[in-house]
């Protein structure tokens, strides 16, 4: 009964319990997906390893991969290309920014800053994508997280509103690049949710309180919805979506 049945689908970027890709590794898992997780920090892998064996969810696979390293790309894919054959979806869930970088004036980004954050958040889907393709024979989709600070000047969250503009800009090349393979590429923009990564960007509880006086469905939105919108952009049901970007932020991005 799984709509995802006998599809093995890689997901990067679990740092905790809170983090959105854990949110997204439940939901592909209710519909049977066979998982196969990327994690950066070691700290990290302790905490997945953890998650895993609680929530009974057995993996195909697990690997370091930190994704600013040409070479951890290589090696990671590698791996998941001997041990799994054929991959069909692909979830990026994650970026990076210095702190520093993440309040005051965006007018005062440092050069090394700017870059971090290009690299780490945009770039690496383009290297991901590229380290993805040759295993995805069937075709199948990659989706990535962005967030509203792309489109819009918000406070607060600056070089990652330059980066995340540049991942959504990605999604449309490599959808026209990948399409003719039959390979999606898609990301989801979700409403602010506290996570370790969120800790980084100041005002972060304003921003949470604005959305929920302001937003349609007068609320946040949680990981586990987040996690749902994932599946069925990997999944067939979004099988003529692709270089779109769906928000799930509870309607907040309608609003003036
Ligand atoms: O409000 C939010 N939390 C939103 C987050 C709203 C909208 C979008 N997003 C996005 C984030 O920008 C990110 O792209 O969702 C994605 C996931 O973010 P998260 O779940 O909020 O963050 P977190 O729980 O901190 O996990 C991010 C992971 C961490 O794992 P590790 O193992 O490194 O602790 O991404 C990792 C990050 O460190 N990460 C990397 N993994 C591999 N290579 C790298 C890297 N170079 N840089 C960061």
């Amino acid at each position: 009964s799984g709509l995802l049945n006998g599809q093995n689908v890689i997901v990067m970027g679990i740092a905790n319990e809170r983090s959105i890709g854990w949110g997204i590794a439940k939901s592909l898992h209710a519909q049977g997906a066979r998982l196969i997780f990327t994690y950066r920090k070691e700290r990290s892998y302790e905490k997945l390893a953890k998650l895993l064996a609680e929530s009974g969810i057995d993996p195909l696979l697990t690997v370091q991969c930190d994704v600013s390293d040409d070479a951890s790309i290589e090696a990671a894919f590698g791996r998941i290309g001997a041990e799994a054959g054929v991959v069909h979806g692909v979830v990026h869930s994650l970026a990076f920014a210095d702190k520093d970088e993440l309040g005051g004036e965006y007018v005062d980004t440092s050069r090394e800053g700017y870059l971090l954050a290009q690299e780490s958040s945009a770039f690496s889907l383009v290297a991901v994508a590229k380290a993805a393709k040759p295993l995805m024979t069937a075709g199948g989709s990659i989706v990535t997280q962005t967030y509203l600070g792309a489109e819009r000047v918000m406070r607060n969250y600056n070089v990652m509103g330059v980066a995340k503009a540049a991942l959504e800009a990605s999604v449309r090349y490599l959808a026209e690049d990948l399409g003719k393979y039959g390979i999606r590429v898609n990301a989801v923009s979700a409403g602010p949710i506290r996570t370790l990564a969120a800790k980084g960007v100041s005002g972060f509880n304003d921003i949470m309180n604005t959305v929920e006086e302001k937003a349609p469905l007068r609320r946040n939105v949680d990981q586990s919805e987040v996690g749902d919108a994932t599946m069925f952009l990997i999944s067939g049901l979004s099988r003529g979506i692709t270089g779109e970007v769906l928000h799930v932020d509870a309607g907040f991005h309608i609003i003036a």
